[in-house]
């Protein structure tokens, strides 16, 4: 800006230098101090390659202005005659919106080398795997079983650039598999059936893997190992387009380490559509007890405004109460009418698990009689595998066996406790996901609940009257977790568990009669019942004293009234 001045020669000299200097002043000074504020932000470093080039041109153009404006000046000088040009003015809306485009051009240049560090990432099948690799045009084309928890070849070498398409057999006889690969995934296999998978071009080591829930936990992978591929080819991490698993890599059974999806804790505003009646059915005098239980795979509400994809027997949050005498002889037709295989196991009978517990395909359906030889509330769930999903999916019920002459009371409930592993937070029945069973693996349920639903007792507390004789049958189903059911301010005077009184109305099993128990400890699979009376009016929270799963929504509240 100083230049003309200094070299003096009058107003008109000066002019005639500076209408060079100042050519496209308002583009050079934009580019220069908006190119370098965007240099200063975090951007990636492509991104700081082409907006310092177009800064560094800017920079650039005004050496051969320097020369033009010298020689005009000096033209001037030496031409008295010589008409000055007209001033301009300095800024001009055209040189902003020039300005701006260049910049702007520059950024898109910088993403488009490199879409990845913008966090933008191709789309189509072939794109995570085949980074920096030439496409050979050619395919690879590999047989795969699914059998079991195995993909048979459980790794497959492919050529690097080359696309890879996997026919993938399900040889299993009952359980439905699929595989998902490189992006790409196959419908659920049915046993029997076959299905192609197009991988697209493979650069660099991958895995594949079944995600049917819980069999990539149990081992189902598949290893897709590059030939040739150039050096630091890193494997790429497999995406999983279900979401909520990319990055958790691969993981044999018992290795889940992931978090998963973060679950927000339940707002205490949100209400229950449906809840579970807790009462026991009635005994019925029948001897030959005939059920149906029907597999569904169906979205309910796993906590108020909650929702999961629940595997269920009948439809229910927890699978209905079977409830009988000593003696009775159960037949449970089980149906499966669910997408994968299923099966049950009544630890109310003893019998050969063999054929009453297998594994049924869906669509089929088997019987499974047993006689209730001895009293409890005793545990039935789904036994397929990898069990600890299909329990805590809600494959999981309790069978009520009275032992004999148990003295009738004013309130009989039954709370079987579960633990809930959830893979978003799904607001709504269309948003429900199936179970997470990496969270399974790793022990870490986001709600514990009592009869499939956190909290419902809560909203619809059990209302009973001072002085009346309440009993709460209580069942821990797990899969992992167990319970220590307590009621605040309340105090057992009987306990009955796996087979035998503790405490009956304030007797020891040797005679004290000044005891009391205070929780109704259970491990998972185990069961029992407590009875107690209520002193005054008020609100009793019935929780298991394991804090923390309380405040997961193993939580109830016992109205008394007057
Ligand atoms: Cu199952």
């Amino acid at each position: 800006y100083l230049i003309p001045s200094v070299m003096g020669g009058g107003p008109r000299v000066v002019r005639a230098g500076q209408a060079w200097f100042d050519r496209w002043g308002t583009v050079r000074l934009l580019v220069i101090n908006a190119g370098l504020m965007l240099w200063l932000m975090p951007a990636p470093s492509w991104v700081k390659v082409t907006v310092s080039t177009v800064v560094l041109a800017a920079l650039v153009a005004f050496l051969p202005l320097l020369v033009l404006g010298a020689r005009a000046s000096a033209r001037a000088r030496r031409d008295p005659d010589a008409v000055a040009p007209e001033a301009r003015p300095f800024w001009t809306g055209n040189q902003v919106v020039a300005a701006v485009a260049a910049l702007a051009l520059s950024v898109t240049a910088g993403v488009a080398v490199d879409p990845a560090a913008a966090g933008l990432v191709g789309s189509g099948p072939a794109a995570p795997a085949a980074s920096g690799v030439a496409p050979t045009g050619h395919t690879t084309r590999v047989e795969v079983t699914a059998h079991g928890m195995e993909f048979t070849p459980n790794r497959i070498e492919v050529p690097a650039g080359d696309r890879l398409v996997v026919v993938l057999t399900n040889t299993d006889p009952v359980m439905a598999h699929d595989l998902v690969l490189n992006g790409a995934r196959t419908p659920r296999v049915a046993p029997g059936a076959t299905a192609e998978l197009d991988a697209g071009i493979i650069g660099a080591d991958t895995q594949g893997w079944c995600s049917v829930a819980g069999h990539r936990q149990m081992g189902m992978v598949l290893d897709v190992v590059v030939l040739g591929a150039p050096t630091g080819a890193a494997a790429a991490p497999p995406a999983d387009p279900a979401g909520g698993h990319a990055g958790h890599g691969a993981s044999g059974a018992g290795a889940g380490t992931a978090a998963g999806a973060a679950i927000p804790p339940t707002n205490p505003a949100e209400t229950l559509g449906t809840f579970v009646d807790p009462v026991l059915p009635p005994l019925s005098d029948e001897t030959v007890r005939k059920v149906t239980f029907t597999v569904t795979e169906v979205p309910l509400e796993v906590a108020p405004g909650l929702w999961q994809t629940r595997w269920t027997f009948n439809g229910g949050s927890v699978g209905p109460v079977l409830h009988g005498r000593v003696g009775d002889v159960f037949e449970v037709t089980l149906v499966n009418d669910g997408t994968i295989g299923h099966s049950i196991d009544f630890h109310a009978g003893a019998l050969a698990p063999d054929r009453p517990m297998r594994t049924i395909a869906p669509g089929e359906s088997l019987v499974y009689r047993f006689t209730a030889t001895r009293a409890g509330i005793w545990m039935y769930h789904c036994s397929t595998m990898p069990m600890s999903s299909h329990i805590a999916a809600g494959m999981h019920g309790a069978v009520v066996i009275e032992p004999e002459g148990l003295p009738a009371v004013d309130h009989s409930y039954v709370l079987v406790q579960s633990e809930v592993f959830l893979a978003n937070a799904a607001t709504s029945a269309e948003q429900a996901l199936e179970l997470d069973a990496d969270k399974v693996v790793a022990e870490r349920p986001d709600r514990v609940v009592f009869n499939g639903i956190a909290n419902q007792y809560d909203l619809h507390p059990f209302t009973v009257r001072v002085g009346e004789r309440v009993r709460f049958w209580v069942l821990d189903a797990g899969p992992n977790r167990a319970s220590s059911f307590h009621i605040v301010g309340g105090q057992f005077d009987t306990s009955w568990t796996e087979g035998s009184y503790t405490l009956r109305r304030g007797e020891g099993a040797f005679g004290a009669t000044d005891g009391g128990a205070q929780v109704l400890p259970l491990l998972p699979a185990q069961g029992g019942f407590v009875e107690l009376t209520f002193p005054e009016p008020g609100h009793y929270p019935a929780v298991s004293h394991v804090m923390v799963d309380a405040e997961r929504g193993a939580h109830a509240v016992v109205e008394v009234s007057p």
